[in-house]
């Protein structure tokens, strides 16, 4: 195991209490964030995972270091990179849906605090059910999800 590897297991046995978020049928894992300044727009990727018979979908994101998020797509069209805000992200019966770099993702607009690494900024998200779950996002030093697993 190379040296790096090392730091990241370690970094998923320290994160993983603090960025998972479970309800009977739905959980959140691998939330993270970046390093951003106050008064400017923030970003926030999870993935959600919906472990129930039935489609779900989140409507509606808040936290209390922004003064509103918005759900975004992005979409790359002849080389340039363009977002989208959505009102719900559908999240499948017995699947997933990741907000990660160049997918979905939450725009935390309005910081009310500097998110440095290591920050948590908390986040309570609901859906389309009425389920509500509340995620911690683990502000990165900016490289990568703190866990180092994100990507697939
Ligand atoms: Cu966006």
């Amino acid at each position: 195991m190379k040296p790096f590897a090392l730091i990241a297991a370690a970094a998923v046995l320290i994160a993983a209490p603090a960025v998972h978020a479970k309800t009977a049928t739905l959980e959140v894992q691998r939330a993270w964030s970046r390093p951003a300044v106050a008064g400017t727009t923030g970003i926030g990727y999870m993935v959600v995972v919906n472990h129930g018979r039935a489609a779900d979908a989140l409507e509606k994101v808040e936290t209390p270091i922004a003064s509103r998020v918005e759900m975004h797509s992005s979409t790359m069209s002849g080389g340039v990179m363009s977002m989208e805000k959505q009102d719900k992200v559908a999240v499948p019966a017995n699947g997933e849906t990741t907000f990660g770099p160049g997918a979905y993702h939450l725009m935390l607009i309005g910081l009310t605090k500097t998110l440095k690494p290591g920050d948590e900024a908390p986040a309570t998200l609901t859906f389309a059910s009425g389920a509500k779950l509340r995620v911690k996002f683990v502000v990165s030093s900016g490289m990568g999800p703190p866990t180092a697993i994100d990507h697939r």
